[in-house]
Formats: structure tokens, sequence, C-alpha cells
């Protein structure tokens, strides 16, 4: 593979990602059929795509992106990994492959049981599997002793089916891949406005009069959102980007998907600001913003004009603004500008933007979300957004923008390990059966249940838990750990080489695949970052005749080792409508289910803080009153300077899904094992671009956690910051190093010292 750094002169989108999209359509060996899926994908009678969770344009031509067609591509191949495969490869001999390796390697065909005495995964049959699952299910000492993880591409009757499963089990031991993820988002937001979502639609970007977007990387992680931001930014909208890089997608964009765009050399141009924060510094900037819109404000009313703020909202729909508007006094700018790393004119331009618009609206991902203090940056955003009443207005309001295509869906049907009781009284009532009342794990807290051996069986629907979580050799010790783990997948993954004493590979059926049961064709349902909840169906056939739905495979699960109590699960995934009555019965907002999507483009579920209802424990939408962290990551140890890493996701990977080894608007070509860093940084450190160093994580104990072979790279990011690729970086991220109240780990910011590579000799 040849390695270069080279920089990318064009826009984001265009003939770049034309040309990509076509390479990857091409080399899936199903070119004709992954062509029509492309067609089937985002419409109304086709599938959702599986790349992201933004909402859909109604009426569009195609609905797909670059990065859509990849993971659409990467899903219907028709490559497979067969008993075969397994019977040449001893799992100990694959565990030394790249996870690029493992993926390519095509859909798994069959379950498959792992023989610890010949390290060969062997098949199995379906009810051979279910019996082993129930056996061992049956046989805990205690429910809790159970962890149902689940990945967000699940489907709502899927995942529905799944929490049912667990909670009849007896369990709320739920942990998921949003606990790794957007978990800040929710906390916060239901603390501040009484929901856990956002409150924007997708027509909500067409009137906003300003957007401002804070650590997210849509030209990689949802194009579909460039259409939205150039339309806005054509409109006349101005776009305010916070983020620690210089991405191209919030630079320039051209939309390969429009003919003038591609054949004149106009593209636009995105953000009308830019500005490069700390990692971690957001709160401090917002918190600037809003000093700033209190001062004029002040000034307003001194000399008579109308203030700043909108008192009538903030009379009637708030409470705690004095103690705010105290916190933001107490901040110094000295402390804003050295936490930010943003000047206090940087600051200014960006809130004379807040200011001046009517109507703004401010989405965030993961550089928000995966910091020790999101939750409190995430309040400050919904301060700033409460000074002037921007939430419940047409083109305005809160937006995180999800990660999986499905994760919001299954929250909102129950994957949740606090769940509230209103919802377990439903399921009590409807099923006739007592749920548990405990709270359950979530991610972080699965793992080391599992670590200390509390917990001994380990399910995952889809996912990859043992590359997405942190601390690489304590999740992969935590899994092994277990008496039994199984994985529901397509794809052989790193988790089912980092299995528990017996384990299972069960294959699973992809969005974009026919999925025909007893009572004829089934679709599903998923929801989007706007809570719009539509049906998906996918067409394609079936890699192979012995995977099965995720549906299914839940249900054979289910009644395996339940029987029939509280329903006849195999009836239930036999005809999926049915799974929808008792979605219908237990789920607010899911009434006449069925019926609703019928509806072109599914339906809305609603937002309360959109309609102003605010369902908080106050009544009201709160201000949160917090002050800055008092410091960031440290500077130095012992005199060794210390970075703050971020790590993030290249353009060619999903996740742990790895499609290629370039990452085009960045400039990088032919390898991932790199570290951006700042010139200057580079010189201080009397290192050279192309350099190998390793990376050692700092943390509270005396465990190291090292990485190594990572290139130099120099790059458009703020000195003492430095940023490198998800999953190779998971081994330094402290499992214990979480969000506070989140409990999400600091992914985001990880203290690193950075050293020249030691070579090590052999003579
Ligand atoms: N093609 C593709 N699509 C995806 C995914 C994928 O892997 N590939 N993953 C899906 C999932 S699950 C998710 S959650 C989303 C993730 O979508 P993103 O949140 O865009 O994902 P990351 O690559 O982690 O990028 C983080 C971005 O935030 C910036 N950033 C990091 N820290 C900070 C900070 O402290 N402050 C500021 N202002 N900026 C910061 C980084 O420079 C980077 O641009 O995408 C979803 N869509
Ligand atoms: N250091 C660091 N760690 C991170 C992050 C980060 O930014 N930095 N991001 C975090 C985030 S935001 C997330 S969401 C998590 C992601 O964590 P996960 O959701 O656990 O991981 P994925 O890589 O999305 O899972 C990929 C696997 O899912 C399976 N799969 C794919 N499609 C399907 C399907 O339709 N059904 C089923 N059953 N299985 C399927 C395939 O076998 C594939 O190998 O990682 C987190 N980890
Ligand atoms: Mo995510």
């Amino acid at each position: 593979m040849n390695k270069k750094i080279k920089n990318y002169k064009a826009a984001a989108g265009g003939w770049g990602a034309l040309a990509s999209t076509t390479r990857f359509v091409l080399g899936s060996k199903k070119p004709a059929a992954n062509l029509r899926n492309l067609l089937r994908a985002n419409k109304v009678k086709g599938f959702d795509c599986p790349g992201c969770a933004w909402g859909d344009e109604q009426g569009k031509h195609f609905s797909f992106c670059e990065n859509g067609a990849k993971a659409i591509s990467w899903e219907a191949t028709a490559k497979r990994v067969t008993p075969d495969f397994f019977r040449q490869h001893p799992v100990s001999r694959l565990r030394q492959q790249s996870d690029y390796f493992l993926e390519y390697q095509g859909r798994i065909e069959q379950p498959m049981y792992l023989n610890r005495e010949t390290d060969h995964y062997e098949p199995i049959s379906w009810d051979d599997a279910f019996a082993l699952i129930a056996r061992h299910l049956n046989g805990l000492e205690h429910p809790d002793q159970l962890e149902l993880y689940t990945s967000g591409r699940a489907s709502n009757e899927a995942t529905y089916l799944y929490q049912l499963f667990g909670r009849t089990v007896g369990t709320n031991n739920f942990p998921d891949c949003s606990n790794l993820c957007h978990e800040a988002s929710g906390v916060a937001l239901n603390r501040a406005i009484g929901v856990g979502k956002g409150t924007v639609t997708l027509q909500d970007f067409d009137r906003a009069d300003a957007i401002f977007a804070f650590g997210q990387n849509p030209g990689t992680n949802h194009p579909r959102m460039l259409h939205s931001l150039r339309n806005a930014s054509r409109r006349g909208a101005a776009i305010v980007t916070f983020n620690n890089l210089k991405e191209r997608g919030l630079e320039r964009f051209a939309d390969p998907q429009s003919p003038v765009e591609m054949l004149t050399p106009k593209d636009s141009s995105i953000s009308s600001l830019y500005l490069c924060p700390r990692l971690g510094g957001d709160m401090a900037a917002v918190r600037g913003m809003a000093k700033l819109v209190l001062e004029w404000d002040t000034e307003a009313l001194k000399r008579g004009e109308p203030g700043l703020l909108d008192r009538d909202f903030i009379a009637e729909h708030t409470q705690g603004l004095d103690g705010y508007m105290a916190a933001v006094a107490a901040t110094s700018w000295q402390q804003i500008e050295k936490q930010s790393g943003l000047s206090r004119e940087q600051i200014r331009q960006a809130a004379e933007v807040y200011a001046s618009a009517e109507r703004v609206i401010c989405t965030w991902a993961m550089g928000i979300t995966q910091h020790k203090h999101s939750v409190a940056t995430i309040r400050e955003i919904v301060n700033l957004q409460l000074l002037r009443g921007q939430i419940g207005k047409p083109g305005a309001g809160l937006c995180p923008v999800r990660g999986h295509s499905n994760v919001q869906g299954n929250r909102t049907v129950g994957i949740n390990e606090k769940p509230d009781e209103a919802f377990l009284n439903r399921l009590e009532t409807h099923f006739g059966l007592p749920m548990p009342r405990r709270s359950g794990h979530n991610a972080v807290a699965a793992i080391q249940a599992m670590l200390e051996g509390r917990s001994k069986v380990f399910i995952a629907l889809g996912g990859n838990i043992a590359a997405a979580a942190p601390d690489t050799p304590v999740t992969a010790e935590a899994l092994a750990r277990c008496e039994l783990t199984v994985q529901i997948s397509t794809k052989l993954n790193r988790s089912h080489l980092m299995a528990g004493r017996e384990a299972l590979i069960l294959p699973c059926l992809g969005r974009t695949e026919a999925d025909v049961r007893a009572s004829g064709p089934q679709f599903i349902t998923v929801e989007d970052s706007f809570s719009m909840v539509h049906a998906s169906q996918g067409a394609g056939k079936p890699n192979s005749p012995h995977q099965r739905s995720e549906t299914a495979i839940i249900a054979g699960m289910a009644q395996a080792t339940l029987g029939s109590k509280p329903v006849d699960w195999l009836a239930l995934a036999d005809n999926y409508d049915a799974i929808r009555d008792h979605m219908a019965a237990t789920l607010p907002g899911f009434e006449r289910f069925n019926e609703r999507l019928q509806q072109p483009g599914g339906f809305y579920l609603g937002n309360t803080a959109a309609d102003h209802d605010w369902q908080t424990t106050t009544g009201k939408a709160n201000f949160a009153a917090e002050p800055l962290p008092a410091q960031l990551l440290p500077a130095e140890q012992n005199g060794e300077p210390v970075s703050t890493l971020q790590t993030l996701r290249s353009h060619d990977q999903y996740n742990t899904t790895i499609y290629g080894m370039d990452d085009r608007y960045r400039g990088v070509y032919g390898q991932r094992m790199v570290l951006f860093m700042h010139p200057d940084e580079i010189d201080r450190r009397g290192l050279n671009e192309g350099d190998e160093v390793e990376l050692i994580s700092i943390w509270q104990d005396d465990v190291e956690r090292k990485v190594s072979g990572f290139r130099v790279v120099a790059y458009d990011i703020p000195a003492g910051n430095v940023a490198a690729y998800y999953p190779e970086t998971n081994p330094l991220v402290p499992l214990h190093s979480t969000g506070d109240d989140s409990h999400t780990p600091t992914s985001k910011s990880v203290a690193v010292l950075i050293r020249r590579q030691q070579t090590s000799r052999i003579l």
C-alpha cells in the first residue's frame, strides 16, 4: 500500500466523493445488486441507510452519500465466512490479523460455536445454540449476572423484543453503544429541558438564521448534513463552526448529486466563522459568548433600547437565571481565554452572530460528548439558547447529531439501564409480569462487573465491544472471564476472538436484505435524529440461507430460555406487526403504530420541549450554574510535556469497521497509524514529520497504557493537542476515565506522553 501525506485541495463531496463511491460499489463483488440497493436507500419504500442517523429529505432523487454507499456495499457483499474458513484459521491466529482483514472476509454464514480444545469455531445448529444460551441463563444464580449489549444499528422491533427478553429474565443490564457516544446529551438535555433528544426537525435547518456546529465532522460522519448546511449558507444563514481541527467538510462542499456544482468550479463555502478551540474548551467558549450577550443586554437597556434577552420566554419558561448570571460573572476572561484557547476577539465574533440572529440552531457530536465535563458543556449550550428563547420556535433549537442510524430509536423503545417507572409500570400491566426495578449496568459498569466475575453471560446485539470500548486489554480480559459470550453479527470482528469460556457467533441479516418470515416479507422501523419514525425494508437477496433476522434470533433465545412467558416469542418473530401492536400498547407516542406507518416518510414522535412542555423536576427549562472545570489536563508531568489526545474517525471507517486506509480530506493515504500534531510542537519536541513515536497515557493507577508505531504528521491543530484514530488508540483510554454523570469514556481528552519510538535492535 502506498503511504503518503498529501494536502487535499478540493472541496468535500465533489468528484472525489463520486469516484470513491464508484470504487466501493464496483469493489463490492455485487455491483449490479448494490447499485439497485443504493437507489432504494432512504426512499419511502426502501431501507433506511445504515450509515448515520441524519434525517431524510423526502422527494430527493438520490438519498445516499459516499459513506452511506460504503456502508451499504460493505454489508451487501457476496463474500462469506464459512465453516471451512474457521477450520483453516485457529482463533489464536485470527487474533493477529487486523480489524480490516477480519471484516473483509465477508458475512458470517452459519451459527458457530468456539471449541476451546481445538481453538477453532465449529458450526452449530440454531436449536443447539439457543439451547446452550438457555442452559447458561437458567443456571445463573441471579439475573443481574447477564449483560445485554446493543449497538445502535438494530431495529426498533428487535430492540423492543430484546429489552422484554432481558426484563423477563429479570435484569436491567442494558449496556449499549450510546454509553460510549451521546450519553452526555441525554443526561444534560433531560435535566435541562426534560427530554433527552434534540428539539429540531430537518425543516428547521431551512429556516435558521445561524447554525452553530460544535465538535463534529459532518463531511465524513454525516455527509447528508452538508446538504442542509450548504443550503443554509446559500440562503445567507451564518454557520459558525467550533472544531479542534480544520475539517474540509466544514470549510467547503460541492454536492456530488448536483450537476451544476459538479461541472462548475464553484463549490459552496460552509462556515462563515471557523474557530478552533482547545480540546474540551467549548464550555469556556460558550461561557464567553454568554458573558458578552449579558453585557450587551445590560448596555442596551441602559441606552433605553430593547435588551438582547428574551425576557418573556425566560419569565414564563425557565428557572435559575440569577444563579447562572452569577456563575457567568464569576468566570474571568482570563480563565475563558486560557481554557478555550480562543481570544476574546474570536469569541466576540461568534457572540455577535449569535446575538444578531433571530433563529439559532446549535448542533454537536463527539467533540462535545466524550470529555469529563461533557454534561456541563451541553448544559452551557442550553443556557446560551435559553437566554434568547431559542428553543421551541421554527428554525431554532438544540440538535445532538446522533451516531448509529437507530441509536435514538433503541433508547425510545426501552434499551436503558435506568428505565423510568412509568415505562416499567406499563410493561407490567400489559404483560402481567413484574419487571425488575434495580438499576442496571452501563457499558463501563458492565465491563467492570465482568472483570470482577459478577457478570457471567454477555450477549451482544451487534457492535464490536472488544474494539469499541476503552482500555482494550482490560475489556478483553473482562470478556474472557465470562462463562458465555454471544455475538449476533453480520461480519467477523475482534469481539468474536476475545470470547468467553464458551462462545457463539449468531449470523444475522442486514438492513438492506429481504426479511421473509412465515407471514410474508417483513419491514422494520427506525427513528432518526429528528424523532421521525419510519419503516425500512430491504430487498436484497440474503447472503446465505442460514442467516436469520435479529428479531428471529432474539425470539429463538427467548423461547428456549423462557418458553412462552410472557408472549409466544416465535409467533411474534413471524409477524412484526404483532410486535408493533405490543409497542403501541406500551410506548407513549406509538399509539396506532402500524396504521401511522402507512404515512409516506413515517411519523413524528414529537418533542415535549419543542412544545414548551417542560417535563423536568421544576416544570421549567433549567439554567445550570456550574463553574468551568478548575483545569483541563496538565501540560507536563515530571518536567516532560503532556499533550491532550483526541481519538477520532478517518474518512474510510465506520466505527470499528475499517473500509480502507485513506483519510482523504485530511490528506492521509495508505495508513492509519498517524499522529496529527502542530508544527511548532513537532519542533519543540525535537521531532520531524514522519518520525515514529509511542504514546503513553497518564492515569491515576500504575498500569502502563502504551501504543507504538505512530507517524508524526504536521496539522492545523492547537499546539498541545494531538489527534489519532480510534480504535487503534483505545488501549490508551483508561476504563475509569469517564464523564461526570455520563460515565462515557473520555475519548476526546486523554493525557499522553509522546516519545520517540525506541527501536529495539535485534542482533
Ligand atoms: N462514515 C462514518 N459515519 C459515521 C461514523 C463513522 O465511523 N463513519 N460513526 C457514527 C457514529 S456512532 C457517531 S457517534 C458519529 C460521530 O461523528 P463525529 O462526532 O463527527 O465523530 P469523530 O470522528 O469522533 O469526530 C469528532 C469531531 O469533533 C472534533 N473535536 C474533537 N474534540 C473536540 C473538542 O473538544 N471541541 C471541539 N469543538 N471539537 C472537537 C474533531 O476534530 C472531529 O472533527 O458518526 C456516525 N457516522
Ligand atoms: N477511542 C474511541 N472509542 C470510541 C469512540 C471514539 O470516538 N473514540 N466512539 C464510540 C462510539 S460514538 C460508538 S457509537 C461506539 C461504537 O461501538 P459499536 O456499536 O459496538 O461498534 P461498531 O463498530 O459500530 O460495530 C460494528 C460491528 O457490528 C456488526 N454489525 C454491523 N451491522 C450489523 C447489523 O445490521 N446487525 C448486527 N447484529 N450486527 C451488525 C458487525 O459485525 C460489525 O463488526 O464506539 C465508541 N468507541
Ligand atoms: Mo456513536
